[in-house]
This record gives structure tokens, sequence and C-alpha cells, in this order.
């Protein structure tokens, strides 16, 4: 395979697994090689976080704080106003994020609340930030409200392999998600999704998370690994940790398989040793949520994450999607007419006989 192949949907388990079995330096090798035919290698997309509704939540996700089906002693907060939600937006684009990500604990949202919802979307756009939401299952209807509203990217994981589903969420199936996610990129909307690593899956398993991931036509703009978070209250506190040089391998072999997406180092960051992270960015990890708090969890100190950068050499990605094109369209569009007026002068200037 080139390093600038077209990208593949039709990945063989036996294919993902050769690549996981790869010696690591051959795999951080063949990632790099992708991730530079791709992308700026030192830029990293920063994503900011928002719970906007927390706790409460219907679904029996094993992993979760806001599960409604577990004591987590998490504080429950109904759906924010939108103020409010403006004022972090705000914030979070000073601090130097360029997306704006907003989660809501719900199995589905409830279309009144979606009212509330797209006028938060077209708040924080308005901002100049990207946006990007997860509110659960949403159905077409839905979905074009959102996509109308502006919505950017919406965030809907696949989490595990079909085969270990079942023993994470026994609330909503994974032709659920599949669902979900064909009627966001229907709708129009870029697809953020990903998965958790470290819930006591296998190997196989984390090779099929990523081969569902890839059978997504298209890929996922954005893939999220997270690393579990283990909160005290879930049926996953006492998860067996993941050996990182495994969790680094699946974000190589992610690079590869989904090769012109953003594969996001997610959750579990603040658990991590920065030269784990920094081995993922060599990995092809180029994204990161960026601020004191995933949604309910810790996340690593912002100035933590900038002395990281700067140690690193690695620089926040520009907003190179619709910026930098319609900036390039209206030069154009400008040194067009500077030439038609200029032409226009000239023809003028003939007939004047100067
Ligand atoms: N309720 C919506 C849903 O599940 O579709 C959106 C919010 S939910 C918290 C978003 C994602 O966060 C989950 O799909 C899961 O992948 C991730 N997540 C939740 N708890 C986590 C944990 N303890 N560790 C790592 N990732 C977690
Ligand atoms: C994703 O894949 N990870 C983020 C985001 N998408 C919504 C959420 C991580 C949540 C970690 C646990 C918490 O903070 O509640
Ligand atoms: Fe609810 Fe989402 Fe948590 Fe599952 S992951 S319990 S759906 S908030």
């Amino acid at each position: 395979m080139t390093a600038t192949a077209a990208p593949r949907h039709d990945w063989t388990l036996d294919e993902i697994n050769a690549l996981f079995a790869l010696p690591f330096n051959d795999l951080l090798f063949k990632a790099q090689q992708i991730h530079r035919a791709h992308f700026d290698a030192n830029a990293v997309q920063v994503s900011t976080l928002l719970s906007i509704k927390t706790g409460a939540c219907p679904e029996d996700c094993k992993y979760c704080p806001q599960s409604g089906h577990y004591n987590t002693q998490l504080e429950k907060e109904k759906l924010l106003e939108i103020e409010k939600v403006v004022e972090q937006a705000r914030a979070a684009k000073a601090a130097g994020a360029s997306r704006f990500c907003m989660g809501a604990a719900w199995r589905s949202p409830r279309d009144k609340d979606l009212v509330q919802v797209e006028e938060m979307v077209r708040q924080v756009k308005a901002l100049g930030l990207e946006t990007c939401m997860t509110l659960g299952m949403v159905d077409g209807a839905q979905a074009s409200r959102l996509a109308s509203a502006g919505l950017d990217y919406y965030n809907h994981n696949l989490d595990t392999s079909p085969d270990y589903y079942g023993e994470i969420i026994t609330t909503r199936t994974y032709s659920d998600r599949l669902e979900t996610l064909a009627t966001v990129r229907e709708a129009g909307m870029k697809v953020c999704s990903g998965g958790i690593l470290g819930m006591g899956e296998d190997a196989q398993d984390r090779s099929a998370l990523l081969q569902q991931l890839a059978r997504l036509s298209p890929h996922p703009e954005s893939v999220p690994i997270n690393m579990l978070v283990k909160v005290p209250g879930t049926p996953l506190e006492n998860a067996e940790d993941l050996d990182p040089i495994e969790f680094i391998r699946a974000i190589g072999v992610a690079r590869i398989m989904m090769p012109q997406s953003h594969v996001r180092l997610s959750a579990g960051r603040e658990q991590m040793s920065e030269s784990t992270q920094a081995l993922a960015f060599l990995a092809g990890a180029n994204s990161i949520f960026y601020g004191d708090k995933l949604l309910t969890t810790g996340n690593p100190q912002a100035d933590r994450d900038r002395a990281l950068f700067t140690k690193l050499g690695l620089h926040p990605e520009q907003r190179e999607t619709c910026e930098s094109t319609d900036s390039q369209a209206t030069r154009l569009a400008q040194q067009a007419q500077q030439q038609r007026l200029n032409e226009r002068a000239a023809e003028l200037a003939v007939d004047a006989g100067v």
C-alpha cells in the first residue's frame, strides 16, 4: 500500500490483526508515513467539551458516570441555559479551541429540547467556532434540524466491537448506533465516531471496532479513541488497565486504516504520561480535547497542555476547512475583478487615444 492510497472500507480482520502484530517501530513508521501524506505532522486539532445536560441518563453504558443506573455521586444538571453555553464557548475560543463540542446525557433528544439546542448551535457558531454535538440517537427529522441550525459535527460512538457490545450496553443496540450514524451522514453533517479501549475487551475486539469504523463510507471525519476513565460507582471501576503500548498500537492502526480522518486522543489523557501522549501523536493522533474538564471527569489543565505542545513543537491546527477555502475564493474573486477593471481601463485608454 502506498502512503496516499485511496481510503478503504473493506479491511479484513486478518489484515487489521497483521497491522497490530507489526514490530512497534514498523507500525509507527508506517503510521507516520501515512500521517505525513495527509496532514501537517505537527498540527493538532483542538476541541473543547461542555456537558450541556448532566446525569440521570436512562441508558446503562457500564463505563459511564452519567448513567442513572449507577451511583457515581454525580451532581445532575438540567439542560443549560443558552447564555451559559455561549459564555463557555467564548472562553474556549479565547483559550485557543477551534471546535466546541456539547454533550447531553440523553438516550435521544426530545423535540422540545431541540429548539434550545438549535439556538446553542447558532450562537456558538456565530462566535466563529466549529460546532459538534453528542445527544444520543437522532432520527432523520432531528438530524435535519441540527444540520439546518448549522451543526458541523455529530458525535456518536460505536464504543466497542459488535461482539463485546452486549457486555457493555443493553439498552440500545449496535444497529441503533449504526443507524444514527447513517442518519447524521444523510443529513449532511460531518461524523465523529470512535470508541473506548480498556473496558476488558480483547485484542480481537479492538480490531473489530476499527473494522466497523472503517466500514463507514465515507470514514468518519473525526475518530475519537478514548481510554476508559474508571469512575467509582460504575461497573467498570475496577477494569484491568490496558497496556499503554497496546493503546498506541490502536491509534497507529486507526491512522493507517482511516488515513484522512482526524484521530482524536480523547478521554484518559489526565491519567496518561507525557511520553504516552507523545507516542500517540507519533502514531498519528492529531486531535485532542483541551480544557480542564471532559464532560464530567478531569482532563489535563490547559497550561499543562500548552507546555506539552511547546515541548513537542506541536501547534493547534487552524480551521482550514471553510475559512481558508472561503478566503481563497474571495481572494480569487477579487483578483478576477481587478483584472477586469485593468482590462476595461486599458480599453478606455485606447478609445481615448492615450
Ligand atoms: N449520551 C450520548 C451518547 O451516549 O450517545 C452522548 C454523551 S456520551 C457521554 C459520549 C461518549 O463518551 C460515549 O459514547 C463514550 O464513548 C464516552 N465516554 C463516556 N464515559 C466514558 C468514560 N468513563 N471513559 C471514556 N469514555 C467515556
Ligand atoms: C468522545 O469520544 N469522548 C468524549 C466526547 N466524545 C463526547 C466524552 C468523554 C467522556 C469521559 C467521561 C466524562 O467526562 O464524563
Ligand atoms: Fe447515557 Fe451517553 Fe452515558 Fe450512555 S454514554 S449512559 S447514553 S450519557
